[in-house]
């Protein structure tokens, strides 16, 4: 593997107006999902929930990847086609999540650093053979009182960087994802704080430890304020402060920033994207790889029953469509409609 075959996996999941569904969820996170609709976590719900989003009718035109769990990227479809052939077929590359969650940092009260390093080559060599394409690892920085600390940034830094460079190394495109947690009543600048000594100490260990920059992807949080903050801002100015804050510290040898979601609605993180891609031309594509902006209308439709997948996949392919917008700036609300 080349590191022209790593770029090229990075610029196939941001052309076209294309990107990324997360449907990483782990155990806890997709049962918490789960129970908000009423639905039982079972290998066999999680499978019919996968299969349902996979299978959607011509969602290929506006999903480049998505990013599988350990448990899903081994599982197949109600023809028995495993799930990474399915995806390749539609011309959407399979990828992989293979941090092992964000836990507790011993002796930094409130803050966390991401698990999984160890056994990772050998986990890279199996996922390649399943079909796995790029991956992903997620860093996990909280914003509250004295908090987050430099170590706990450059612990996260140090771990997403060690990941990164083993990715690479197995020929797998790694996306980068520091995440500076929406949760909390810290404003805007504070947030801008945060993510700028953050994604500074990320690119600083990559570059370190000698990582392709144009063959990765980088998955920010945006600059905004807090949930609970009372100063919220409108979406031009999220864009605002999250470009100058990219533009500060990530060099333009990165071929593209997808961003997650974060807890926003569906609707704001489009928004939010929308309004970023009309600041452009920027040196990056500016994409997204959602989770819940993506998912949740889909899941509050389908809530577990066959009967309704016909209308929940409709309700998926029209968000697909109106994200995929936002990649041109050509998003607007009434688009939201037509499911
Ligand atoms: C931050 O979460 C990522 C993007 O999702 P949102 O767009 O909903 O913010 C996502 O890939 C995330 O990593 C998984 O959904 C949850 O992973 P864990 O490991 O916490 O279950």
């Amino acid at each position: 593997m080349t590191q022209k075959e790593l770029e090229s996996t990075a610029r196939a999941l941001v052309e076209d107006g294309r990107g990324i569904l997360a449907a990483d969820e782990s155990f806890n996170t997709i049962k918490k999902r789960f129970d908000g609709v009423g639905v039982t976590s079972t290998e066999e719900t999680r499978r019919a929930y996968r299969g349902l989003l996979f299978t959607t009718p011509r969602v290929e035109e506006y999903l480049s990847g998505v990013i599988l769990y350990d448990e899903t990227i081994r599982q197949k479809s109600d023809d028995g086609t495993p799930f990474p052939e399915l995806l390749a077929r539609k011309s959407i590359l399979p990828g992989i999540k293979v941090d092992t969650g964000a836990k507790d940092m011993a002796g930094f009260p409130g803050e966390k650093v991401t698990e999984g390093l160890d056994g990772l080559r050998d986990r890279f060599a199996e996922y390649r053979k399943l079909g796995a394409r790029f991956a992903k690892w997620r860093g996990v920085i909280t914003i509250g009182d004295g908090i987050p600390t430099d170590t706990c940034i450059q612990a996260n830094a140090h771990a997403l960087a060690r990941y990164a460079s083993l990715a690479q190394e197995a020929g797998i495109t790694p996306i980068v994802e520091p995440e500076v947690l929406i949760n909390g009543d810290h404003d805007i600048d504070r947030c801008d704080k945060a993510t700028t000594a953050t994604l500074k100490a990320v690119f600083s260990e990559l570059i370190a430890h000698r990582v392709h920059l144009e063959g990765l992807l980088l998955k920010p949080n945006m600059v905004i304020p807090g949930k609970e903050c009372p100063n919220q801002v409108s979406y031009g100015a999220v864009a605002e402060a999250t470009v100058r804050c990219l533009r500060r510290v990530v060099p333009a040898a990165v071929p593209g920033i997808v961003f997650l979601s974060g807890g926003q609605s569906p609707e704001a993180a489009t928004e939010h994207l929308n309004e970023m891609n009309k600041l452009g031309p920027h040196p990056w594509a500016l994409g997204f790889s959602y989770a819940r902006a993506l998912q949740d209308p889909t899941l509050k439709a389908w809530k577990g029953e066959a009967s309704n997948v016909d209308q929940a996949q409709q309700i998926f392919h029209n968000r697909a469509k109106c994200t995929s917008a936002a990649r041109y700036g050509k998003y607007s609300k009434d688009m939201e409609l037509a499911a």
